[in-house]
């Protein structure tokens, strides 16, 4: 980083958390493991053409196995916190009924080797890994769904309320409802844009349910939260087209979950923009209540922004489908391996922006980082400059919010580990610790080295 993103950066206060992130189906392996069950990205890896390379979950970082090994690996970084996520079908193989003890196990132990090692552990519910049985009785798309969530929240809850304090419920619902039953470009892989609203409901349902049960059980200093992916969005021109197009993807992005959570309603202009398509969210009375439970944290996940337009190339801003065009227009910044721009400052405006439209709630960034094309040398280690600047600047980025008043409480980096990027397999890394999937040898990139540096440097406030 620059002497100046350093200064900004030892303004984050002592009281900062530095975290780093993963989730169980991109890291765990051991898939038929203690009885797991499988979960839609068992079924999705084997649809052919789904995830590049054909891979697939089944051995991933085989995390399950050297779990140990991997908390030693943070305590080396000095992080204070890690962010995991619970797979659902190694704690309920069919997503309803008792929980399978062998399962949660693996979870208690994961949770004592991170206190014993000073890292608070930060649990999250829902990262995507929905029970198979469950999709094949409609999934998100139905209403039961929302229930047999809270009931698995519940069973986790139980287990492991004496020991952590840090509760997420849901992982980006925008991905597991738009990439997973609009697009299909995720798991379950259904194109069905109706579906993939009525997913949005029921994500936001089942958060509610069991973020109103799990606060009603808690005895004692226990904070819920729910994470979401968002972009910084901007018209690519000042034009009535540009500026619609814009509102309509921060509607479907970010307002359709903030208002229902933080107003208890959905957005006027989304509901309207669904019924113009033939689209009605399917609420029934007191559901809104449900889902705007107060949380006390907002986990924000943040990899680019974008600028949007309303007309395609020949200038018309209606598509062959009679629906209004939507085009995301570069910016023309530097890429990521995943084609992703780097734009730091459209953080630091994203996280100003939460903060004025929905006040009082604090933010975490729950995920930030990147892949690039690491290159190890003989030994193995790897010098990802690019990855260090990417961080830099973000961490930049989230002072500099901060400065301007934005309650920004903590920072996670992703990830740990390389591991299984979702539909681009093991192609792309995103870890601050280098996997060699040959020998599953771990190799701390620069990146962790430089991660390391800077949380002592901040936290000795020099
Ligand atoms: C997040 N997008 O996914 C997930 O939470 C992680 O599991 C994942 O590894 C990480 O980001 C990197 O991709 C996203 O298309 C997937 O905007 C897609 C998008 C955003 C986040």
């Amino acid at each position: 980083g620059t002497d100046t993103e350093a200064e900004l950066i030892a303004t984050l206060p002592p009281t900062f958390d530095w975290g780093v992130a993963t989730s169980a189906y991109q890291i765990e392996g051991a898939v038929t493991e203690d009885g797991r069950g499988p979960s839609i990205w068992d079924t999705y890896c084997r649809l052919p053409g789904a995830v590049d390379g054909g891979d697939t979950g089944d051995v991933a970082c085989d995390h399950y196995h050297r779990m140990p090994e991997d908390v030693a690996l943070m305590r080396q970084l000095g992080v204070n916190a890690y962010r995991f996520s619970v797979a659902w079908p190694r704690v309920q193989p069919g997503g309803r009924g008792p929980a399978n003890p062998a399962g949660l196990a693996f979870y208690d132990r994961l949770v004592d080797e991170l206190l014993a090692n000073g890292i608070d552990p930060w649990l999250t519910l829902y990262h995507w890994d929905l029970p198979q049985e469950l999709e094949d009785a409609g999934g998100w798309p139905v209403r039961d769904t929302a229930h047999r969530f809270a009931d698995y929240a519940m069973l986790v809850f139980d287990a492991l309320r004496d020991r952590v304090r840090h509760w997420t419920t849901l992982n980006e619902p925008w991905c597991s409802a738009m990439l997973g039953y609009h697009e299909g470009r995720q798991a379950p892989g259904r194109q069905d844009f109706p579906a993939s609203i009525a997913a949005v409901h029921h994500l936001l349902l089942g958060h509610g349910l069991a973020t109103q049960r799990m606060r009603a059980a808690a005895d004692g200093p226990a904070e819920f939260a729910i994470t979401l992916n968002m972009s910084q969005l901007t018209p690519a021109t000042d034009s009535e087209a540009d500026r619609a197009a814009t509102r309509r993807a921060d509607g479907l992005g970010v307002r359709i979950y903030l208002d229902p959570l933080v107003r208890g309603h959905y957005p006027a202009d989304v509901v309207e923009d669904l019924a113009l398509a033939g689209v009605r969210i399917p609420v029934r009375d007191g559901d809104l209540d449900v889902i705007a439970t107060p949380i006390d944290l907002l986990g924000v996940n943040y990899y680019f922004s974008s600028r949007c337009s309303g007309v395609d190339d020949q200038g018309r801003s209606t598509g062959p489908d009679g629906r209004p065009v939507h085009r995301d227009v570069r910016l023309g910044r530097p890429v990521t391996a995943m084609d992703w721009e780097i734009v730091p400052d459209g953080l630091t405006d994203l996280l100003i922006r939460l903060s004025h439209d929905y006040p009082g709630l604090p933010l975490v960034i729950t995920e930030n980082g990147a892949a690039f094309r690491d290159e190890p040398d003989e030994t193995g280690f790897v010098r990802d400059g690019d990855r260090v600047a990417y961080l830099a600047a973000h961490l930049a980025a989230v002072a500099r919010a901060r400065l301007a008043g934005a309650d920004v409480r903590g920072y996670f980096a992703w990830s740990l580990l390389d591991n299984f990027e979702w539909s681009y397999g093991y192609d792309k890394r995103f870890g601050l610790v280098r996997v060699d999937y040959d020998t599953q040898r771990r190799v701390p990139k620069q990146s962790a080295l430089w991660y390391r540096d800077t949380i002592n440097r901040v936290r000795q406030g020099a």
